[in-house]
């Protein structure tokens, strides 16, 4: 995998990792009553946030105005992240697939370089050790499994897949050493695009509102005829008493500091297991982390049976700000009950075609010296772009 970090910001990879440097943003009045309390421990935060939460019957109702939800979510003064309850079938996929995220892991090192991608930068099939981490050192911590859920080959085209090839490429199943996994990923990756595209068409209502009606760009339609959707499946390695005890403390420890760079990512909740058993999670601070529109850093929850949305940073350049992109990480447990604990969890990352022509605005908060005010790219463009400024040269 692309080793994508920059110099000052914390990065993890690729097209999903771009910038946490803070754009305008007004800062946001906290709702006491989505605060809920955790357990005080040794550098634990004082509590936790719960996403904006909207039921799924709701979601699906188009002719119902959920504005004032999205905005509370994604708008300038929200957490960036919305979770919607009662999916059906939804936690019966979670758990079939990110149970299978240490059988993959724990394939033979052999069997597991078979279905490694390094032409398209380790964004197909089986990736670890290829990113960076803040500290500059390769992430050994975790290890991923990519795959298009929606396309096994989302072009014939051999000059397109040298072009974009973390797009472009096909996937690489492990057809032989686990063939469960293509059946229980595609599933997983296909209903939470499904339920995005349904949150997407809110999203464009609530832009569509605030633009007084002109809005050209709708979300919905340019992920609709996206054949770029990327499925990642996340196993972050069992803990070893050593960073138990010491050097996994910062929030950042287990994923680092980063803005999907997307349109909207789909995110289940971890799965923490020891010897492949789900447990509880071991430590209340460890889990997802967020950075908010007023430089705060809080832990954000929402129950295992919901699936979470977080905007990338393509959708808050196209919306003008309206919705936002949010910075996150992830923290590792720590203490003795985190000895030999191990976590799954899966994220949808929803993005533009590789030539769906973007049009900026003419004020862009991000990468300025890169996208040309009022300027188009397509956002394969964009994205290469982005990769070869801040990360390396393709050779
Ligand atoms: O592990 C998680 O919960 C988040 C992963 C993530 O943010 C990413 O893969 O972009
Ligand atoms: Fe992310």
């Amino acid at each position: 995998m692309a080793p994508l970090f920059s110099a000052q910001t914390p990065r993890t990879l690729d097209l999903r990792s771009v910038s946490i440097e803070s754009p305008n943003r007004s800062p946001s009045v906290r709702r006491p009553e989505r605060r809920i309390s955790c357990r005080k421990m040794a550098g634990a935060p004082p509590s936790a946030l719960r996403t904006v939460s909207i039921p799924y019957s709701d979601l699906a109702d188009r002719e119902k105005d959920l504005s004032m939800t999205i905005e509370e979510g994604f708008g300038p003064g929200g957490l960036g992240i919305i979770s919607i309850s009662d999916v059906p079938g939804f936690p019966l996929l979670r758990k079939n697939l990110l149970h299978l995220a240490p059988r993959v892991a724990n394939l033979p090192h052999d069997v597991k370089k078979e279905f490694e991608d390094p032409e398209s930068r380790y964004n197909f099939g089986w990736s670890h050790g290829k990113e960076k981490l803040e500290s500059g050192k390769l992430d050994t911590f975790k290890g991923s499994f990519y795959a298009n859920p929606i396309l096994d080959m989302p072009t014939t085209d051999v000059a397109l897949m040298h072009r974009y090839p973390s797009y472009c490429r096909p996937n690489k199943w492990p057809t032989t050493s686990l063939p469960e996994l293509e059946v229980a990923f595609k599933a997983l990756g296909k209903l939470m695009l499904e339920v995005g595209l349904m949150l997407a068409y809110h999203c464009d209502q609530y832009v569509l509102k605030g633009m007084g009606g002109h809005e050209d760009i709708s979300l919905e339609q340019v992920l609709r005829r996206s054949r770029c959707h990327k499925g990642r499946l996340l196993y972050y390695f069992p803990m070893q008493l050593s960073e138990c005890q010491d050097n996994m403390s910062s929030t950042s420890s287990w994923c680092g500091w980063h803005t999907d760079h997307g349109s909207l990512t789909g995110l289940t909740c971890g799965l923490f297991m020891r010897n492949s058993i789900e447990i509880p999670c071991p430590d209340s601070a460890a889990g997802l982390y967020v950075q908010t529109r007023n430089g705060q850093i809080d832990k954000v929850v929402y129950e295992a049976e919901e699936l979470a949305y977080q905007i990338g940073e393509t959708t808050e350049i196209l919306s003008r700000g309206r919705l936002c992109a949010t910075p996150h990480c992830v923290q590792a447990p720590n203490g003795e009950n985190a000895f030999r604990v191990e976590r799954s969890t899966f994220a949808m990352f929803m993005q533009p075609d590789w030539d769906e022509k973007l049009r900026f605005p003419g004020e862009i908060h991000h990468h300025q010296e890169l996208i040309p005010p009022n300027g188009t790219l397509t956002f394969g463009e964009y994205s290469e772009t982005l990769l070869n400024k801040y990360y390396y040269q393709r050779t």
